[in-house]
């Protein structure tokens, strides 16, 4: 247990995506919290923002975003740890939670708003959860919109369930094989993959049913990160190791993912270029982005807020002693993650309050 004078306050949802990706971390580490409903108003006089969740801790501070309020919960309660002290898992967790944040999202939205049970039966539980069916719609509305915009459309729809088909395959072998990500104990990664898997595939009818049909193993992971019990954690695996299973889920996310989140990144970083006199109130979507998944166009939109998860990918890479980056990139070698982690953007974003705003990155400043 991690004991506090009061408890922490959870405003979220049970099928928010972000939501499922901090509640694994609050119950693994036994912290004492009150889960609460997301209230519109309170997170947007808290944080300015329309985001969900927010964390709000026993002296009444406020925590805004999944990947933040992760890293303040450990950097608080170290033990029992999410992340790992190893250089080889911890960058692999990195790339799971860039996975995860920048592209899960694809086969989540496509999954509840693009399939016909999902969306009918999402859209009753959004007016049930806020308690009036107008609110409901209108948040419907926003989310199936939202969907099309990240590039979940009609024409997307197969390349989309052919990754995700192989993604299931993967993590099921994987978790045959061993409870979690990393080996016997639940890391940051494992909370980060909850979002799309608990958050909404295991939420939303459709995508249950998929589950309960084709990937079992992933169905009794999800049991484990949603009531993660002290006394079952094992340890990570020795040596810094991957196991051959998490190497296959990491492949199916390189080989998809990894092109898209380059290329949005791309999209941003030109934007920065044209846009100097913009930097330090840049808007959180900055035009779109083209590129492809499995040979078919897909136009997404670009977001700042990409480049900030590449970074903290990029900067806990290059963190890294030579040797201990040598050892990284001999174990995720044929990943499809190399072009990533060798990019160098030529824009930093940071966090000012709640917003991101753009900071000349070194090499510029210097140059
Ligand atoms: N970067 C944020 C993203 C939070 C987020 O997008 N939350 C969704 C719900 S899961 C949301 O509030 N969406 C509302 C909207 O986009 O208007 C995080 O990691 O917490």
């Amino acid at each position: 247990m991690n004991p506090t004078p009061a408890p922490y306050r959870f405003f979220a949802f049970d099928a928010s995506y972000f939501s499922a990706k901090v509640r694994p971390a609050l119950r693994y580490k036994g912290v004492w919290y009150r889960e609460l409903p997301a209230r519109p108003g309170e997170i947007r006089r808290r944080t300015g923002l329309g985001f969900i969740p927010i964390l709000v801790t026993p002296e009444d501070e406020t925590w805004q975003d999944s990947s933040e309020i992760l890293d303040a919960l450990e950097r608080r309660h170290p033990e029992p740890p999410l992340l790992p002290a190893t250089p080889v898992q911890r960058i692999a967790a990195h790339l799971v939670e860039l996975y995860a944040d920048e592209f899960g999202t694809l086969p989540a939205m496509h999954t509840r708003w693009g399939v016909e049970l999902s969306e009918a039966t999402t859209r009753a539980r959004f007016a049930a959860m806020l308690g009036d069916a107008e609110l409901g719609r209108k948040a419907a509305d926003r989310m199936a919109g939202a969907r099309v915009a990240i590039g979940a459309t009609e024409e997307t729809g197969p390349a989309i369930e052919a990754h995700l088909g192989d993604l299931l395959a993967a993590l099921s072998s994987l978790f045959e094989a061993q409870p979690f990500l990393l080996g016997a104990r639940m890391s940051f990664a494992d909370c980060a993959l909850m979002g799309p898997c608990y958050g909404h595939f295991f939420n939303d009818l459709g995508s249950r049913r998929l589950l309960l049909e084709s990937a079992v193993p992933v169905v009794g992971w999800i049991e484990r990160c949603s009531a993660p019990d002290p006394e079952e954690q094992g340890e990570w695996l020795a040596d810094d190791a991957l196991a051959p299973g998490l190497l296959d889920v990491l492949c199916v996310m390189g080989r998809d993912a990894a092109p898209l989140v380059l290329e949005t990144v791309r999209a941003v970083e030109r934007w920065a270029d044209d846009n100097p006199d913009r930097l330090e109130a840049p808007p959180r979507i900055v035009g779109g982005c083209e590129a492809s998944l499995r040979g078919t166009p897909l136009e997404r939109i670009a977001q700042v807020y990409t480049l900030w998860m590449l970074q903290r990918t990029l900067d806990a890479y290059q963190g890294l002693e030579e040797g201990e980056r040598a050892r990284v990139d001999s174990a995720l070698s044929g990943t499809g993650w190399e072009a990533l982690l060798a990019h160098r953007p030529r824009h930093r974003v940071e966090k000012w309050g709640f917003e991101l705003i753009f900071r000349a990155s070194e090499e510029r400043s210097t140059t």
